[in-house]
């Protein structure tokens, strides 16, 4: 429900007490309740870009599709990239409940006026790359993603828990394909090695910049959407991905990748922060085809939104019919 009239008009300060009390006792917001306009706002925002991020996510991988090395790899490639576009809908369903319609965020999305995540627009060069995008990339989703199952908002925290057990699935699976390339021929391991090379600072940069410019993280750490900053996410990615690293028998590419005994983390290096403001102004390698194929694919698929609509109103007539005596 959105702040009414009423409450506004009667001079009800009630609704926004109740609302920061809900929060203060991290109590779940659902859409029948009041919230400030910048919470509805910082909530659209990030759930918009999140379904984005599923559905333009499915442009890399389903690439290999057609290639994957055996039936049982592409049946898997498969149902990992439906997957990814069930995210989308629970995401685009979710963000909906706070009024927003699904075609507005497409259009928003298709204008560039909305983002998606910035690790989509690295190309998948070989079939290593599906495994790298499988251990790293969902694993820094999930690594940010898993907070989110506890998030002040009902809706997203309810799909946030199907999206992390999905998403576990697709790490190991990207984790196997790499641990069988790290054993195989000379070749497969290099090809594992030179995806393990393109990805991983990609990979850092999807927890967003760091905590200081960080415009947003401020405001969704007060409402209880984000429950980690950016930078506290990084790290806790970077812990977890040097174990597994060594476990494949691989190398990540960070000459100043160390064990900090006083600080009980990795130390890692300085990443490329004007690389990713180009790739979020739309520079990136692949921005312009990812956009380009997102556009054509809603433009193929009007005719299914078009006979849903005439289904959907045939049948709302048959109902009226029936209805009437
Ligand atoms: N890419 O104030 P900040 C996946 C933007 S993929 C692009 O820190 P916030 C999947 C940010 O939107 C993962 N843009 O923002 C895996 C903001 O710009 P606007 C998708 C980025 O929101 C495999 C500006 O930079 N996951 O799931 O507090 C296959 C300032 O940033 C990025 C999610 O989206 C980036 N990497 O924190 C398929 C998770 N980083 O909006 C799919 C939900 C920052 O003012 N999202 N920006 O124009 C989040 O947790 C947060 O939105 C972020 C950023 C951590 C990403």
């Amino acid at each position: 429900m959105t702040i009414t009239e009423d409450t506004q008009h009667t001079g009800d300060g009630g609704w926004r007490e109740r609302f920061d009390a809900m929060i203060a006792a991290d109590e779940r917001i659902e859409p029948r309740d009041d919230m400030p306009d910048d919470y509805r706002d910082t909530l659209v925002r990030q759930i918009a870009q999140h379904a984005h991020s599923e559905i333009i996510g499915m442009q890399p991988e389903a690439n290999w599709i057609t290639r994957a090395p055996s039936l049982k790899r592409k049946a898997v490639l498969l149902a990992k990239v439906q997957d990814e576009a069930g995210h989308g809908l629970y995401l685009y369903s979710a963000a909906e409940t706070l009024g927003t319609s699904r075609a507005e965020m497409l259009d928003l999305l298709h204008e560039g006026r909305q983002k998606y995540s910035s690790i989509f627009n690295y190309p998948t060069l070989t079939w290593a790359d599906v495994g790298v995008i499988g251990w790293l990339v969902d694993g820094a989703a999930i690594t940010n993603q898993v907070p989110l199952c506890r998030c002040s908002y009902g809706p997203y925290a309810r799909a946030m828990v199907r999206i992390c057990k999905e998403e576990s699935f697709h790490q190991r699976q990207g984790f196997e394909i790499l641990h069988v390339l790290a054993r195989g021929t000379p070749a497969q391991r290099e090809m594992a090695q030179d995806a393990v090379n393109r990805w991983y600072w990609p990979s850092l940069m999807m927890f967003g910049p760091p905590d200081a410019e960080s415009a947003h993280s401020d405001t969704s750490m007060a409402y209880g959407i984000k429950r980690f900053s950016n930078d506290e996410l990084r790290q806790k990615f970077v812990d977890m991905i040097v174990p597994q690293a060594e476990a494949l028998g691989l190398t990540l590419p960070d000459a100043d990748l160390v064990w900090n005994e006083r600080r009980g983390h990795y130390d890692f290096g300085e990443i490329d922060w004007s690389e990713f403001k180009q790739v979020l102004k739309g520079n990136g390698p692949c921005n312009r085809q990812r956009l380009e194929r997102r556009r054509a694919a809603h433009a193929d698929g009007a005719w299914v939104r078009e006979a849903a609509r005439a289904h959907a109103a045939n049948r709302a007539a048959r109902t009226r019919e029936e209805a009437t005596p």
